[in-house]
């Protein structure tokens, strides 16, 4: 492959010249290279090729026991000062960085290949993508990054002499846990990483690049990025709405942008099509509306509780080209198994730690056989119900924003919030409980704005801001919902079913978006009248939808003081959130 960038290239020597490797390498995305790269990596041990009948083009891998995770604490923003990065991001000075990064760097690629990864974030052409180039000792990460991302000479064709590209450094080093980072240098469209070869620190693509830089650059550019999957409900006359939704990890964000419609959606002809999971990049488009992009090409899915009942689509994108880490191994068939995917469990099986185990005794014995952070890598169009939209330049015209969290007591099933500006709120204020173990045990709150805590690659109080400036550029604004399929009875047990039957929710949030439903306002917004919600063929009546769509004052009130208390933490705080706060104040107060 040829490239010639001379901004590319000077950077490439000097990061050779810094972590010494054997030999470069670019990466031409080719099947030719592909399998030669493959085949190396078999041979090592790095990669273990799957059943080729079963699962064809299929490998697996395991990570260092230790290196099973994003590492929130060792990820920093490094922006030239601390207000920069804000509250909720660990920082350091760039230069005082640069410094202890260049130490783990010197020499860390010696006896390697450094591998050199032109890639696109978007469609290569489109008004939405954005260029990166990663430089990797790791061929998991090349043979992962080709299935998340567009790699390849039409990439550097798209970017010619120009320096638009974010420079994205990763080397496993020795995989220290003591000397893990991940670097964002936002005003320098920088990303390192070292000493990790866990996906979520490598594939610099995905939340380095499409989040945590993106986000900073869609602030000085004028359009988001976002924690949020994006969906097309058809109705019968083919006509498709566009949803986005941002939940923080764990609460279902992979099965709603590919759920099957229940039977009495399905029988009347609709369809729902999944444009991302994951990730959202959005822009005001020339009708003044917002307009959304996936920017990556393939799923980065948890494994643990996928299954042919609770994500059928997800469970069939796995089953070619796929990429598995950390799950269980079936070495009977050369197959792959986690919890949650059937109830079968190996009994010749290697854990994912590598110990050869029998598997039904094994989790007897407590332990588990599949890393409950363990993951499929797949191609999207792999997905049974990948949208036709999915390669589109312009993206596709958004209707409804949907926040979410989950919330035993507090949020009611579904409200709309009473504009943009309320709206913003909602999301900076969502918030997501996690169980304590011991029975009966109140969850613990954490807040999570957008579901972007982690993924914000500024002050965060100037993220808020940035949403405000958007809605007033948006002369076609998308409504604004929460949403909370986890509210329990007073015995601890959901209420609501979930899954496929979200859709029930949605098409009250689209009927909202058309005006073809009323509502009733309350503290906090618009809720549904409760035979407003679809229910039929469902085991549950209109009280219990009037119980999960309550609103408890005593519980608002408690809620309030949290958001006042988490607001505190914000030194620059846009007036209008502390406006939205007072509001709602007065409201729980009438
Ligand atoms: C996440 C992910 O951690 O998508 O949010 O992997
Ligand atoms: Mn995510």
């Amino acid at each position: 492959m040829v490239i010639n960038n001379a901004k590319v290239n000077k950077w490439v020597e000097e990061v050779a010249a810094l972590t010494k490797p054997d030999s470069i390498l670019w990466i031409d995305g080719s099947e030719a290279q592909l399998d030669m790269l493959r085949a190396e990596a078999c041979a090592t041990g790095e990669i273990i090729a799957l059943n080729s009948e079963l699962l064809p083009g299929c490998y697996y891998h395991r990570t260092k026991p230790t290196d099973v995770a994003r590492v929130e604490a060792r990820t920093f923003i490094c922006a030239k000062t601390k207000e920069e990065a804000g509250p909720t991001n660990n920082w350091m000075d760039p230069a005082e960085m640069h410094a202890k990064l260049d130490k783990l760097y010197d020499g860390s690629m010696k006896g390697r290949v450094m591998y050199a990864i032109p890639y696109s974030m978007g469609v290569p052409g489109s008004p939405f993508a954005k260029i990166g180039v990663e430089l990797t000792d790791s061929i998991y990460v090349v043979l992962n990054m080709v299935i998340m991302t567009r790699v390849g000479q039409q990439v550097v064709d798209v970017l010619g002499p120009d320096d638009d590209f974010v420079k994205c450094l990763h080397s496993k080093a020795d995989l220290s846990d003591d000397d893990k980072y991940i670097v964002q240098f936002p005003e320098e469209n920088t990303i390192m990483s070292v000493n990790s070869a866990y996906g979520g620190n490598v594939l610099l693509g995905k939340k380095c690049f499409a989040l945590r830089i993106a986000s900073y650059l869609g602030k000085l550019e004028g359009w988001m990025a976002e924690h949020m999957l994006i969906l097309g409900i058809e109705n019968p006359q083919g006509e498709v709405k566009y949803i986005c939704a941002a939940f923080p990890s764990a609460c279902g964000k992979t099965n709603l942008a590919m759920l099957i419609p229940p039977s009495i959606y399905k029988d009347k002809g609709y369809k729902v099509w999944c444009v991302g999971d994951d990730i959202a990049w959005l822009r005001v488009g020339p009708d003044g509306g917002l307009w959304a992009v996936n920017p990556e090409n393939g799923f980065f899915g948890v494994a643990p509780g996928t299954s042919e009942k609770t994500n059928y689509n997800a469970l069939m994108s796995t089953k070619k080209g796929t990429i598995f880490t950390n799950v269980a191994r079936n070495l009977d068939n050369d197959t792959v198994w986690w919890e949650g995917l059937d109830k079968n469990p190996p009994v010749n099986a290697e854990e994912w730690k590598g110990a050869k185990v029998n598997g039904p005794e094994f989790i007897a014995s407590g332990e588990k056989l599949a890393h409950p952070n363990s993951r499929f890598t797949a191609p999207a169009e792999n997905c049974p119900c990948i949208s036709k939209e999915f390669n589109s330049k312009d993206g596709v015209p958004v209707s409804a924003i949907i926040f979410g969290g989950r919330r035993a007591k507090a949020a009611p099933l579904v409200y709309q919030s009473r504009n943009w500006q309320h709206g913003v709120f909602v999301g900076a204020t969502m918030a997501s409980e996690t169980t304590a173990a011991a029975a009966g045990a109140v969850g613990v709150v954490r807040r999570d704005p957008m579901a972007m805590l982690p993924f914000c690659g500024y002050n965060m109080g100037d993220y808020f801001g940035h949403w405000l400036e958007m809605g007033k550029k948006l002369t076609k604004q998308p409504k604004i919902f929460n949403v909370n399929w986890f509210r329990k009875d007073d015995d601890g047990n959901f209420i609501w079913p979930g899954f496929g039957d979200n859709m029930r929710v949605l098409m009250w949030i689209l009927d909202r978006c058309e005006d073809k439903v009323d509502a009733d306002e309350v503290a906090i917004g618009y809720v549904p009248k409760a035979e407003d919600i679809n229910i039929e063929g469902l085991n549950i009546d209109v009280d219990t939808v009037k119980e999960l769509l309550s609103v408890d004052k005593a519980v608002w009130l408690e809620e309030a003081a949290g958001i006042k208390e988490f607001f505190a933490k914000f030194d620059r705080l846009p007036k209008e959130m502390a406006d939205e706060l007072a509001t709602l104040e007065a409201n729980l107060s009438k």
